[in-house]
């Protein structure tokens, strides 16, 4: 495999997929020393037939605002990749959603669920619809709307569709009453469900407490600890909740979250009633972290700055993609930070990575730390698939061998000459082999 020309042909196909063009650099760069060493590989076309989706749909949401106005969204799937499982991912709802946003979660998806070791191909899918003020009303009717569509490209064992930004448990609920309508069936068509109609325990906070798992075996492998570090988190959605709930309980000081307000710097650490404050915040549906520090008066708001801009020991971006770039890097090793674990979908730039492993410092990348969400997500379709319900603990400790193995995975595959263990490495080539060998046993499809 030539990188270089893999990259020119795929930029001229699709040219403007920024996002999508970044994720498969990625990849490629991670894996072309073991991709050029199998020549088995080459002669199948496995990176060529990867690049691009099995499929895509993608059609058009018409629904009536509460003012009784006509309202026109556009409505995405993308099937990626399904040599080891059904198509499985999120749905993201953001006003931002293009093809190129999906197409590099989708593919991201694909390595993501393959480290997982569950049996689930790559899928992402959304709308450019902007949930942001809207009344519980209208996300039914769009959700109506939109599932009246999609439902006839998914299905238990075909693709399963889960939230992302934008889609929580209300948005599930909306699109799940509508499939089973259609479909006449009650299956694990969807994850994230609720609790009394299909949900697993744990699937809420899995993505947040899984991501703080994996974090503890990379300190653990460097041989440090996340008792009394100080973490700063970007974001206040259900990702950054979980995420800050496991640091508090671990030990770990949560010393900033933000919102595209700006952050607030909580100078003691977060405390359980502010935990619980962040929920409320979401609910508010305001998309604003400010009156955090009006709620808590030792909190310090920060008009227009990042999460970045807070001094700490570690930092984990919960928000979107890109949303750590080079500068931001620069100024987080300025102030000594010496781990950074990407919880959100690849959210740092190519400059702030390249930044952090030239300073060798610890980072893993996205589709690793995040991993325990769509595990998660794998385990309620086992649950679904067998009609049990396993409890929170079961689950629980699941989740952690999961993680476990993901970050020995990323280890195995990861370690440098000089030791240096390059987790985005070690993740990439873990996800990619399982994939490759199942396409190169599936034949040429
Ligand atoms: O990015 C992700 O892994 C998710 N949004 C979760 C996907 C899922 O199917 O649970």
């Amino acid at each position: 495999m030539n990188v270089e020309k893999i990259m020119q042909d795929l930029t001229a196909k699709h040219p403007g997929e920024k996002e999508f063009l970044q994720a498969v650099d990625e990849v490629l760069e991670s894996i072309v020393e073991v991709y050029n060493s199998n020549p088995q590989f080459e002669k199948a076309k496995i990176i060529e037939r990867l690049v691009e989706p099995d499929r895509i749909f993608t059609f058009k949401v018409v629904w009536v605002d509460d003012k009784g106005e006509v309202q026109v969204n556009i409505g995405y799937r993308v099937q990626f990749n399904g040599a080891i499982g059904p198509y499985k991912g999120g749905l993201r709802f953001h006003p931002n959603v293009n093809l190129s946003m999906l197409k590099f979660l989708g593919f991201e998806q694909i390595f993501k669920n393959s480290l997982t070791s569950l049996p689930m191909g790559g899928g992402k899918g959304g709308s450019d619809f902007n949930p942001q003020g809207k009344s519980d009303a209208e996300i039914m009717r769009f959700c109506q709307a939109f599932m009246l569509e999609l439902w006839r490209v998914i299905g238990p064992d075909t693709d399963v569709p889960a939230g992302d930004v934008g889609v929580g448990g209300r948005e599930i609920g909306f699109l799940y009453g509508m499939y089973k309508k259609l479909a006449r069936e009650h299956t694990g068509v969807l994850t994230g469900k609720g609790m009394t109609w299909g949900g697993s325990l744990v699937r809420p906070e899995a993505t947040g407490f899984g991501a703080l798992y994996f974090v503890q075996h990379m300190l653990d492998k460097a041989g440090k600890e996340l008792k009394g570090k100080r973490v700063a988190i970007s974001g206040f959605g259900n990702v950054a909740w979980g995420a800050a709930t496991k640091t508090t309980q671990l030990g770990g000081k949560v010393v900033a979250i933000s919102g595209p307000d700006g952050v607030v710097e909580i100078p003691n650490g977060m405390n359980e009633k502010m935990i619980d404050y962040m929920l409320d915040l979401r609910a508010s549906n305001k998309n604003i972290v400010a009156p955090f520090a009006t709620e808590f008066p030792e909190c310090k708001f920060i008009a227009g700055k990042k999460a970045w801009h807070i001094k700490c020991d570690i930092a984990l971006p919960c928000a979107f993609q890109n949303e750590l770039n080079g500068d931001d890097a620069k100024e987080l090793l300025a102030n000594g930070t010496w781990a950074v674990a990407e919880v959100s979908n690849m959210g740092c730039t190519p400059e702030a990575i390249k930044a952090f492993q030239e300073a060798k410092i610890l980072f893993a990348p996205g589709k690793a730390v995040n991993a325990g969400g769509v595990a998660t997500s794998g385990l309620e379709m086992t649950q679904n698939a067998m009609h049990i319900n396993w409890t929170a603990e079961e689950v629980d400790s699941k989740l952690h061998g999961i993680m476990k193995n993901i970050h020995h995975a990323c280890v195995e595959h990861g370690v440098e000459k000089d030791g240096y263990i390059n987790y985005v490495k070690g993740a990439n080539i873990a996800g990619f082999m399982k994939v490759a060998k199942a396409m190169l046993e599936e034949g040429i499809i």
